[in-house]
């Protein structure tokens, strides 16, 4: 299965542009560079085994390859977040005042790390992650701190 969809995506890949990489063919909500590199489902089938389940739901997307499941409490944050990523799939299975309890699916057969360039402008983007680099509510980082390990060393 894996080697036909490499077939397909060497077939397939050959002038593929960034500007493709988000494209959803199938329409099954997975992109077709996750289902090509992270989930190995068929980027041209909505249902890649057939068995009525389309390949965008939570649990179908990983019966293709290896995947790790982790449980994880993190403090409730402010604004709306979004963890999923090339490697990883997360929802919320539990929201309380003091914490919100998530399930993390690892992807450690993705191959997406062997297709995705080097960035020859990654100061560029850099810039523009500042935002979402600034110390949080749960960043306890000071000048403090950091003169005590300083000091430390
Ligand atoms: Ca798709
Ligand atoms: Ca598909
Ligand atoms: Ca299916
Ligand atoms: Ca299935």
């Amino acid at each position: 299965m894996i080697g036909i969809l490499m077939l397909l995506f060497l077939m397939t890949g050959i002038g593929y542009s960034e500007s493709n990489l988000d494209q959803d063919s199938d329409g099954d909500g997975l992109s077709d560079f996750q289902e090509i590199h992270k989930y190995f489902t068929d980027p041209y089938n909505k249902d890649s085994d057939s068995d009525g389940i389309p390949d965008g739901d939570w649990n179908e997307r990983r019966e293709y390859t290896y995947t790790v499941k982790t449980i994880i409490r993190i403090i409730p944050l402010e604004s709306d977040f979004n963890f999923d990523d090339d490697f990883q799939d997360t929802r919320v299975l539990e929201r309380t005042p003091d914490y919100i309890e998530l399930e993390v699916i690892h992807y450690p057969l993705n191959t997406c790390n062997e297709v995705i360039p080097e960035n020859p402008n990654w100061q560029k983007g850099d810039a523009q992650m500042q935002e979402y680099l600034r110390p949080r509510p749960s960043a306890n980082w000071d000048a403090k701190m950091r003169k005590d390990l300083i000091a430390e060393d």
